[in-house]
């Protein structure tokens, strides 16, 4: 007779040695050999040119934007989810985890490659004319030219729908005027991609930064995103001929939708913030003796790090479906909400729970734990608040809007 006795599944053996949460939730096992290398390459970068660096940066305020944008361009790091016109066009997943391994190093980084290739490039990709498009993106692709992107107005953040800028019609030309707020690479950027009223609706405009009447001043004293370029932009009668117009921006939509290509860059990001926080606290409680034991043999001590695996892990998954899903027939803008509102909201608790871990020592610059904490409060308001992408969610669940 035939046996029919199914054998036993394979179980192996539990892991008795310390392991790390990448090993621990198969994380190789999620990706291809070509995600693997394009993540590999970035976390080479990041621990070869950003690790030795950042801390300096960030006590110091700043950032040589100008040389990393040339070297992460070399690298294609730049638009680099865009097809033609020098830009890599590699899939959404292997974007998102370029952005991981970039916001390990530090969100500043990621905010200047976010900036450049999803909101200005971006913008100048959907939106621009086919001269635009020539003149703008092979040399933003290769870093020797910066963007960066004014919908933010003083008194207006949340609601961008209210923006003052204007731009008016003189003869063929435009004469723009108003002022951005809170815009990264405001000051060292060549080109501002600036969204303005006009009698018609909301425009964009590709605004050359040494036009006459243009102005950044950056933003100093913050506590947040110091390795970051953050700027207010001035327009004081700055005149344009109709070629700057972004000929496909008709609405507010225009802008908006490049803030969803950001805002997925985020959902990974942040979980890049985390991962550090987490190895950071994994290597920290390993050395750190107090009672004569390792801080890490101690039950308090393992339910902090088991859960932050676990958010660590839930939001890494969370980040990859919506990229698959992403390169299979595109996101729907609440879904992006619902990865950068978890993420980064367990990023932070990931980052808080470490700081715990390392003590007093976790308040210094000299682990880059309390350096993730604050950047993570300004990745917790750009891109859309929290609330808003709680709202955004809101309307998608019950078909009603409550922003207003
Ligand atoms: P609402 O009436 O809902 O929408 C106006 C039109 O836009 C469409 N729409 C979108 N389209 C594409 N993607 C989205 N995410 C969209 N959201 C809305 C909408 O369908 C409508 O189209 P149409 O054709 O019917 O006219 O607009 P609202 O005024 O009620 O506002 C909605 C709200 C609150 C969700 C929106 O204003 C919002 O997202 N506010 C947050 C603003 C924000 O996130 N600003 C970010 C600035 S950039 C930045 O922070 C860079 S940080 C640096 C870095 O990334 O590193
Ligand atoms: P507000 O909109 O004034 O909100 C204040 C608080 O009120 C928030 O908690 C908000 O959630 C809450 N709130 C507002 N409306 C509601 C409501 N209807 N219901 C419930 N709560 C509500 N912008 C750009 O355009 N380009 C950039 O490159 C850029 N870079 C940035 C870099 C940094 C470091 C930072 C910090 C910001 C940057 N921003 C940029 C601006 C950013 O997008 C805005 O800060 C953000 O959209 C929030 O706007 P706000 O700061 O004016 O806050």
């Amino acid at each position: 007779m035939v046996s029919t006795a199914i054998s036993a599944p394979k179980t192996p053996s539990p892991k008795v040695g310390p392991t790390t949460p990448d090993v621990l939730l198969r994380v190789d096992g999620l990706l291809d050999e070509e995600e693997r290398q394009i993540r590999d390459t970035v976390r080479a970068l990041v621990r070869s040119r950003i690790a030795p660096e950042i801390a300096g940066w960030y006590e110091a305020g700043e950032l040589p934007a100008r040389d990393l944008a040339v070297e992460l361009g070399s690298l294609g790091l730049l638009g680099m989810h865009l097809r033609g016109y020098g830009c890599a066009g590699t899939s959404a997943v292997a974007y998102g985890l370029a952005c991981l391994e970039l916001e390990a190093g530090d969100s500043g980084i990621r905010s200047l490659v976010s900036v450049q290739g999803s909101l200005a490039m971006f913008a100048l990709h959907a939106f621009g004319s086919e001269e635009q498009k020539e003149q703008w993106l092979p040399q933003m692709s290769a870093g020797r030219a910066i963007g960066c992107f004014g919908l933010t107005e003083p008194d207006f953040g949340s609601d961008p729908a209210g923006m003052r800028t204007r731009a008016t019609r003189s003869g063929d030309d435009w004469i723009l005027n108003g002022a951005k707020m809170w815009i990264t690479n405001g000051s060292v950027a060549d080109v501002a991609i600036v969204w303005a009223r006009t009698d018609e609706g909301i425009r964009g405009f590709a605004v050359p930064t040494d036009t006459p009447g243009f102005a950044a001043h950056a933003i100093t004293s913050k506590m947040s995103l110091r390795a970051s370029v953050t700027s207010e932009l001035v327009l004081d009668d700055v005149r344009l001929p109709d070629s700057a117009r972004l000929p496909g921006a008709t609405s507010l939509r225009a802008p908006l939708s490049c803030l969803n290509e950001a805002r997925f860059g985020i959902v990974f990001g942040a979980v890049g913030a985390a991962r550090d926080c987490l190895e950071t606290a994994l290597a920290y409680a390993r050395s750190r003796t107090q009672f004569d034991r390792p801080i890490g043999g101690f039950q308090l001590t393992q339910q902090k790090l088991a859960d932050m695996t676990l958010e660590y892990g839930k939001a890494l998954l969370l980040a990859l479906h919506l990229g698959r899903a992403k390169d299979a027939d595109g996101l729907r803008p609440e879904q992006v909400s619902l990865g950068k509102l978890n993420n980064v909201r367990e990023a932070i608790g990931i980052a808080r729970t470490a700081r715990t871990i390392l003590g007093a020592s976790g308040i210094t610059g000299e682990y880059p734990v309390m350096r993730h904490a604050n950047n993570l409060e300004s990745v917790l308001t750009y891109e859309g608040t929290s609330e808003m992408h709680t709202l955004v969610i809101g309307q998608a669940l019950t078909g009603t809007a409550a922003f207003r």
